[in-house]
């Protein structure tokens, strides 16, 4: 029989979306394998200096040829969903131009499996594989990267529309702006706040246009975008420290919510950007309109809480992990999901991302514990009203952390570092056991 929720369990409702995510350049490796041409990732980790322990995405977690095992360890879990990104230079080399068909051929082994075994296919269409020969032209510094990308994404609706049912645009924006462009830790490691904010700007026009793309293939299905936010709280009880939480928030969510879920700027973001910074140039008339088409659902990505002094400096309230910024505060979540319905209403809410890194290899009871805990936060936000229909963890498989290489190890499953072999850790096994039950038991 199966398992069933004991007294004082949590229900969740019935259909709850119960997933994990990945993205390309984290799992797929086979770096140039059946034609992909290389990403900004590739340029970036081949760099020394700019990965720990010199590490790159060459091989990963070999996702690319061990699909079907990864697909089953799945299906053994028992996962409703699963979220994967696309990696754009793999089915099309150049960014541009036409698909490559060996690589689109690895897209659709993969949904015919997640379809074949019930499981619900998510696809990302960008998780920061911008295409080489795209950043040799520019990059997201360029306007018409926005158009590049979605020209890329009405092909992608076109190869796989008729079995993907689940879009996002964009990861986290956010981090691009942040890593890839102020502080220069991910690709394609630009250090200016100037360039940084025009990119961001391409990158939310990107996401608009691919929605408008998405509505003019005529396929069915939902699209959205995924944003990672941050409940931000002044660090103490002084005018000051709300003063610069309210600058920080905006500047962390608002700059995002705003523009695509209702087609503007913040105000006083904008208003903070100096004269003459290239971003005001950067945004057109109507731009922000295109931004905010209307879109069917928001992906929501929640890690850490952002607490901020007076001086606009960070406090640090919380045990932290071994990912020194992801201090662990799971109603944080609840926070972010109950606002998000407070100024959005009731759009529909999937957590695409949630997790930490344990350094407990299988026995990975803290992980247990942290997931447990912002489900619980999940499930209190669901009880006040909030439309959340899946919850997915980062991550499935141990894989490439970015600039952490593969000192982080994230995945509910154990991927071997010399041999790639999988083994489920204690985490996946209390994973299937809350999907067979469709809640947990604080
Ligand atoms: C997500 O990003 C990513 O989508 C995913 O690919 C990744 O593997 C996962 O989380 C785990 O990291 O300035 O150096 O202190 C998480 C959001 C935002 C986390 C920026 C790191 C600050 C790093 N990231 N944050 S640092």
């Amino acid at each position: 029989p199966p398992p069933t929720l004991g007294p004082g369990g949590l229900a969740f409702p019935e259909g709850f979306a119960w997933g994990a995510s990945t993205s390309a350049y984290q799992v797929e490796g086979a770096a140039a394998e059946d034609g992909r041409g290389p990403s900004v990732w590739d340029t970036f980790s081949h760099q020394s200096g700019r990965v720990r322990g010199g590490d790159n995405g060459d091989v990963a977690a070999d996702h690319y040829h061990r699909v079907y095992e990864d697909l089953d360890l799945m299906k053994s879990i028992g996962l409703k969903s699963y979220r994967f990104s696309i990696s754009w230079s793999r089915v099309l080399p150049e960014g541009r131009g036409a698909l490559n068909a060996k690589g689109l051929d690895f897209y659709h082994r993969l949904v015919d499996g997640l379809l074949a075994r019930g499981i619900t296919p998510v696809a990302t269409l960008f998780h920061w594989d911008t295409p080489q020969a795209l950043q040799d032209k520019g990059g997201w510094e360029q306007r018409d990267c926005a158009q590049w990308f979605a020209d890329y994404a009405l092909q992608m609706f076109y190869s796989l529309g008729d079995k993907v049912g689940t879009w996002l645009t964009l990861n986290e924006p956010k981090t691009v702006v942040q890593l890839g462009y102020t502080s220069g830790i991910h690709a394609p490691g630009k250090r200016d706040k100037r360039v940084a904010n025009v990119a961001g700007h391409h990158l939310l026009l990107a996401h608009g246009m691919a929605v408008k793309a998405f509505r003019a293939s005529g396929k069915r299905g939902r699209i959205g975008a995924a944003l990672n936010l941050s409940p931000v709280y002044p660090a103490d009880s002084s005018a000051g420290a709300a003063k610069q939480a309210g600058l920080v928030d905006d500047d962390e969510n608002q700059r995002y919510l705003e523009p695509v879920l209702r087609g503007r700027y913040p105000a006083a973001w904008l208003a903070a950007q100096p004269a003459g910074a290239p971003v005001r140039a950067a945004i057109r008339d109507g731009d922000a309109a295109t931004i905010g088409e209307p879109s069917d659902l928001l992906a929501v990505q929640y890690y850490n809480p952002i607490y901020v002094t007076a001086s606009g400096g960070r406090a640090v309230k919380h045990p932290t992990t071994q990912a020194t910024w992801l201090e662990v505060y799971p109603d944080g979540l609840f926070d972010v999901l109950t606002r998000i319905r407070r100024d959005y209403g009731d759009i529909p809410i999937t957590v695409t991302e949630n997790g930490m890194p344990s350094t407990s290899d299988e026995q990975d009871d803290d992980r247990i514990a942290f997931l447990r805990d912002h489900l619980a936060a999940a499930h209190k936000a669901i009880a006040a009203g909030v439309r959340l229909e899946g919850y997915h963890v980062w991550s499935l498989l141990d894989n490439f952390e970015w600039a952490e290489g593969y000192s982080q190890r994230w995945g509910i499953i154990r991927v071997d570092p010399k041999t790639r072999d999988r083994r489920r850790k204690a985490s996946a096994e209390w994973y299937r056991d809350v999907i067979a039950r469709n809640g947990i038991q604080p």
